[in-house]
């Protein structure tokens, strides 16, 4: 462990979080969603989506942007569709209200949706692809987020970090999980390079004059850059869609516009997809589970590793231990737990 980085157990992080976002001004469901979100990312050793995300949330609260006591609003519109209005309250919990129905829909027609709207969101979406893939459904999750990303060949931003995220789940093992940002990185990981006051890797940001740059501040000021040039921004695009005006939400310069300058976490909607395999396959779930495993052991047998290996190796090592987590970052919890319980 590196001088910067400390442990601790995830007894004592959920302690923590769940008081400083009570502190804050969270009521009990947020205060435990939100601590629980971002104890399992620090957990994975997720950090740009682990503990630091205490401090934005707190920030959000403070600024009375987020209403931290909303209890979301489930719609059932259609067949297959199950809308949950989460009234400006955090994304986590109307994620947690809309999921018994998502999969209850997806084992009736077959594929279902889930769309929510007006929420505040910081998280990661892999532990909601996890969710329902626990439940035997195969998940495809997006959202945007705010307008800091120019698209490929433009100088200034128009798309959110706008993260994507997939799932199958693999019977008796851990699911097959993608997550990642359509940014060439996330916006949470130039904030640590920003805290950290270290340089961002080259190509992922360009200055406020449109020239390449690694210096986090000055990336705050330009534009990020999308993955892959025009393949991440047509994708990114896409996202903005299916996760803004197909949903009756927000794109990613509206959520940036609505921050009106205040600098916190974007507020939008979210797109979430499941699939039933039994529905689409009937007796041939089996034969075809037998056939997904062959493709991941041809990819692993490459010497290539499957997405989400890194995260789920980070979590067995974890699991009986203190996790890592980064002094500076613990240390601002804390002083932001002190600060609070002092304003009482
Ligand atoms: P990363 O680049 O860290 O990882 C992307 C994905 O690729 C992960 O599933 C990762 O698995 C996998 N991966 C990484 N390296 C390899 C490799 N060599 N071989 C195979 N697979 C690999 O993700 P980002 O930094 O882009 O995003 C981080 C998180 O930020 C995501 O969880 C995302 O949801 C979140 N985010 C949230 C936003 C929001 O608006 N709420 C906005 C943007 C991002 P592994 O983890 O095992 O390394
Ligand atoms: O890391 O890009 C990001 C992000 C935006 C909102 C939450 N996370």
């Amino acid at each position: 462990m590196s001088g910067d980085e400390t442990t601790i157990t995830r007894e004592a992080a959920t302690r923590l979080g769940e008081e400083v976002m009570r502190l804050a001004g969270y009521g009990p469901d947020h205060a435990r969603a939100i601590t629980a979100s971002t104890v399992l990312a620090q957990g994975d050793e997720c950090h740009s989506h682990g503990l630091y995300r205490l401090l934005s949330c707190a920030e959000l609260a403070e600024r009375g942007k987020v209403d931290p006591k909303a209890t979301p609003a489930v719609d059932d519109r259609a067949p297959a569709i199950v809308r949950v209005d989460a009234r400006r309250g955090i994304s986590l919990t109307a994620f947690e209200a809309g999921l018994p129905h998502l999969v209850e829909k997806a084992r009736t027609a077959g594929l279902a949706a889930l769309a929510i709207n007006n929420c505040y969101h910081f998280s990661a979406l892999w532990p909601e692809i996890e969710a329902i893939a626990d439940k035997g459904l195969v998940a495809l999750a997006m959202t945007v987020s705010h307008a800091w990303v120019a698209p490929a060949g433009g100088a200034r931003p128009a798309f959110g970090t706008n993260p994507i995220a997939f799932g199958w789940p693999r019977p008796g093992k851990d699911p097959f999980v993608f997550d990642f940002a359509t940014s060439a990185i996330a916006r949470g990981d130039l904030e640590l390079h920003r805290r950290a006051n270290s340089p961002l890797p080259a190509g992922v940001a360009v200055d406020a004059a449109g020239e390449p740059t690694t210096d986090p501040m000055a990336a705050i000021d330009g534009a990020m850059l999308t993955f892959g040039g025009h393949k991440g921004s047509a994708l990114s695009a896409m996202i903005e869609l299916l996760a803004g005006p197909l949903i009756g939400d927000m794109t990613s310069a509206q959520s940036l516009a609505h921050d009106e300058g205040a600098g916190v976490v974007p507020m939008h909607g979210e797109l979430i997809l499941a699939f039933d395999p039994a529905s689409f396959l009937g007796s041939a779930v089996a034969e075809n589970a037998a056939r997904a495993e062959g493709l991941f052991a041809g990819i692993t047998d490459t010497g290539a590793r499957l997405p989400s290996a890194r995260r789920y190796a980070a979590r067995r090592r974890n699991a009986n231990r203190p996790m890592p987590v980064r002094r500076a970052v613990l240390e601002d919890i804390e002083a932001l737990s002190a600060r609070l319980r002092r304003a009482r």
